[in-house]
């Protein structure tokens, strides 16, 4: 039996810091039932999907950043998003800010994506991994990028799932740079990547970056694509959202590292792919066939330091 499995592309144009949850699942309501009318199955929404991009804002009490934050999923909120899902056995792939309360009284605050399946039910959650930007208030930027004060990176790794009969994994924004990303899921057969993002054009550590954005998006997609031999679906929250412009330019990857769909707009936009599962064998099988060709014993430094060791 062949697998096919069509794949929408969910972009959002910007949510600002007072639009309301209720507001921004009416407009994730209408994407799905667009995408569900073009034929889609599996519908990816962009990184932290349900709220303006809060990273952007420091506060000196992280607790005053808690109602960013979702509890559980789904929540009231989102219920409907994950009725009408069902209703139309349509999958999604959906970004948010989790606050994961532990009995003992822990708390942690992760980025994530959670995967839902065409029958409604939670695939995974996937914990952001590659947390960029800055730990402390930094005042002299244009806008802040404080992720790595407002989340914790993932210990988890990259797994994948057995879902929508393929092999699916997931990455988020700054993870869909670092080429171990898609490797550690191109070593358990990954065939469907799904990735969120939150780009901001203008890069405050290095300006001469910024009208590369949309060149280094595509760039490291189509070689995470290219080099496992999987699909890739890159999903962008774009436009201006609080001041702050963020590349859109979302995009469907095929194996072979080709784009098959791209949006066009900087606003809430769908586009769709039929993605051939078995097109991801062609690379798997030959050229990235890696249990023929890959030398693992002399990949030492990859797992082994973190930084760069130079030559004596
Ligand atoms: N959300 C996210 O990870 N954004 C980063 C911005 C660059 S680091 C300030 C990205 O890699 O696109």
């Amino acid at each position: 039996m062949p697998r096919h499995v069509t794949v929408a592309a969910a972009q959002l144009g910007p949510i600002q810091k007072d639009h309301t949850r209720a507001e921004v699942v009416e407009r994730l309501v209408v994407l799905l039932q667009r995408a569900h009318s073009m034929g889609a199955e599996l519908v990816v929404y962009p990184e932290l999907a349900l709220t303006t991009f809060f990273p952007r804002w420091f506060v000196e009490d992280i607790r005053e950043a808690d109602h960013w934050y979702e509890r559980s999923m789904p929540n009231e909120a989102t219920q409907p998003l994950f009725d009408e899902a069902r209703r139309l056995g349509v999958g999604f792939c959906l970004g948010y800010a989790l606050l994961d309360e532990q009995p003992d009284g822990s708390v942690h605050r992760w980025n994530v994506q959670t995967l839902v399946e065409r029958d409604g039910s939670i695939v995974g959650t996937y914990k952001k991994t590659h947390i960029p930007g800055h730990e402390h208030h930094e005042p002299d930027r244009p806008f802040q990028h404080a992720e790595r004060y407002y989340f914790e990176p993932s210990p988890d790794g990259f797994p994948v799932w057995r879902a929508f009969d393929g092999i699916v994994g997931m990455a988020i924004c700054n993870d869909r740079r670092w080429p171990e990303t898609y490797r550690v899921m191109g070593l358990q057969g990954v065939e469907l990547v799904l990735i969120g993002y939150n780009t901001p054009i203008h890069y405050v550590p290095d300006p001469s970056q910024d009208i590369l954005q949309g060149f280094h998006n595509a760039l490291v997609m189509q070689a995470g694509a290219y080099q496992n031999g999987t699909w890739v679906v890159g999903v962008a929250k774009g436009g201006v959202e609080e001041g702050v412009d963020s590349l859109a330019q979302s995009m469907i990857v095929a194996p072979s590292g080709q784009i098959v769909a791209q949006t066009l707009t900087t606003d809430d936009e769908v586009v769709v792919a039929r993605c051939d599962l078995d097109w991801c064998a062609k690379y798997k099988n030959t050229l990235f066939d890696f249990d023929r060709y890959r030398r693992p014993e002399v990949y030492g430094p990859i797992t082994g330091q973190r930084g760069v060791a130079l030559p004596e």
